[in-house]
């Protein structure tokens, strides 16, 4: 791959928005991402493997539980701070935001939300420090944006439950040493439970054959009559609600890693532009050029606002989970845009892997379909708006 000269776009001084603190914090995040991550993730992206190397900078720099107390080993930040984390490591790779997506918001978030005592102190601090990976289950092989039909079980059987069942498309499934699975009862009510690596029928498989994400482990998590210790439960939660609670934190950060790979992109395509001769000039000299810059720069400025306007309702306990629905959907699809123009400004030459661009473009098919694919989204903005359920 190229040096990675990346410099963000800023069309309306959203920096002025931002306090020293946040601006500290991104431009860590910028750096690290610098360093550590573009240099390699070309490669490992070729070789369909994950960069587990990666795991001890991401927790060097607060990623990993950024806005989880500082008790638990969390950062205790805000959530802008949060967002511009994952605004910066999507920059770099949608799936090394994924991993810090899943870990902060998806396995620490509901064992702090949700767990005892024990179980935060347990495994926070050791997931805050990349000691141990965490993954999510919820998705199963036949339930995918229905989860409510989900199948997986537990029987109380005394002094243990029983889980059974099968869970798919599960970021670093293979890799983790704590799942935090989602899981009916005997009464038909989902539970939320901790399986641990090595339990005795528990086995997590990785799948293969992927052409996005290829720099993040995906794999299935199998369950055969394994025993899950009582203590591993989380004692209050019931219901779809405490899955899709974990999910409203992780959709709100790739709210803003989707501004990271379409800044990314916008910032590669300006410079191609302004370097690339046809016809004797440089080629943002055409109309036709201009045309896609311009459009990128305005989408990236309006996802850029969304973003930091949720960041700031969130910051004050005011975001609703379809304003977050909303802005998903929104950047996601503007990054997925911006990725297909930016391709075709850099001709040929998009389709290699000097460029960040077929990657990053191949990477958003996922993130438009993980964490409520992009009509899921729309339908949570119907309903809002109108108050009828057009799902079923
Ligand atoms: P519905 O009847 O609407 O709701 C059931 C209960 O849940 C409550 N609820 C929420 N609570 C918190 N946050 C939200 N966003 C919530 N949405 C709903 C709701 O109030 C109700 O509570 P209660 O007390 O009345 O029981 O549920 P439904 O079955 O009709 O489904 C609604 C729908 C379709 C929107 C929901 O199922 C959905 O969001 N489906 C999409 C599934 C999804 O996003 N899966 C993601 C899996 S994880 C993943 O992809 C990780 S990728 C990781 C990475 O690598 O980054
Ligand atoms: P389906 O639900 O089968 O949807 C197929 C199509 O039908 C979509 O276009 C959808 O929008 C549409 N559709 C479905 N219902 C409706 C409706 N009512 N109205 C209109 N259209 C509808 N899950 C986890 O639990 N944990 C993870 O860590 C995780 N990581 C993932 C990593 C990757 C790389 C990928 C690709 C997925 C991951 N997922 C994970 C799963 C992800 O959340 C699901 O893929 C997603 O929720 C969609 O489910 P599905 O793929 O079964 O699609």
């Amino acid at each position: 791959m190229s040096a990675d000269l990346f410099t963000a776009p800023d069309y309306f001084q959203v920096d002025d928005l931002l306090s020293d603190e946040h601006k500290l914090v991104r431009d860590s995040c910028r750096a690290w991402v610098k360093k550590e991550v573009t240099p390699i993730i070309e490669e490992y992206a070729q070789k369909a493997e994950f960069p587990a190397h990666l795991v001890k900078g991401l927790a060097d720099l607060g990623a990993f539980g950024p806005t989880i107390p500082q008790k638990y080993g969390g950062g205790g930040m805000d959530y802008i701070s949060y967002g511009l984390m994952m605004q910066e490591l999507e920059r770099g790779d949608s799936g090394v935001r994924s991993t810090a997506s899943v870990q902060g918001s998806l396995v620490m978030f509901p064992i702090h939300e949700f767990g005892t005592e024990e179980q935060k102190m347990k495994f926070l601090p050791k997931l805050a420090s990349g000691e141990i990976l965490g993954c999510f289950g919820l998705t199963e092989p036949d339930h995918g944006s229905d989860p409510a039909g989900l199948t997986s079980n537990i029987v109380d059987k005394g002094n243990h439950y029983l889980l059974n069942g099968a869970k798919m498309w599960i970021t670093n499934a293979n890799l983790a040493d704590v799942s935090v699975v989602w899981a009916k009862d005997e009464n038909g009510d989902i539970r939320g439970l901790l399986v641990e690596k090595g339990m005795e029928g528990f086995t997590a498989p990785e799948m293969h054959g992927k052409w996005s994400l290829r720099a993040s482990a995906t794999g299935e998590l199998v369950f055969d009559n394994v025993k899950i210790p009582k203590e591993n439960l989380f004692p209050d939660i019931k219901g779809l609600k405490g899955p899709l609670s974990c999910l409203n934190s992780a959709r709100y950060g790739i709210a803003w890693g989707a501004v990271g790979a379409a800044m990314d992109c916008y910032d590669s395509s300006l410079r191609y532009a302004k370097e690339r001769i046809q016809f004797g000039k440089p080629i943002a000299s055409f109309q036709l050029i201009q045309k896609k810059l311009a459009e990128m720069i305005t989408e990236i400025t309006k996802a850029q606002l969304l973003a930091w306007r949720l960041g700031t309702l969130k910051n004050e306990g005011k975001a609703t989970p379809q304003q977050v629905s909303m802005a998903k959907r929104n950047n996601v699809e503007i990054a997925v845009d911006i990725a297909r123009q930016a391709r075709q400004i850099h001709g040929a030459m998009g389709i290699t892997d000097e460029y960040s661009i077929m990657r990053h473009m191949a990477n958003l098919e996922s993130v438009m379909t993980y964490e409520g694919t992009h009509d899921v989204h729309l339908l949570i903005t119907g309903m809002d708006i109108t108050g009828i359920n057009a799902f079923s």
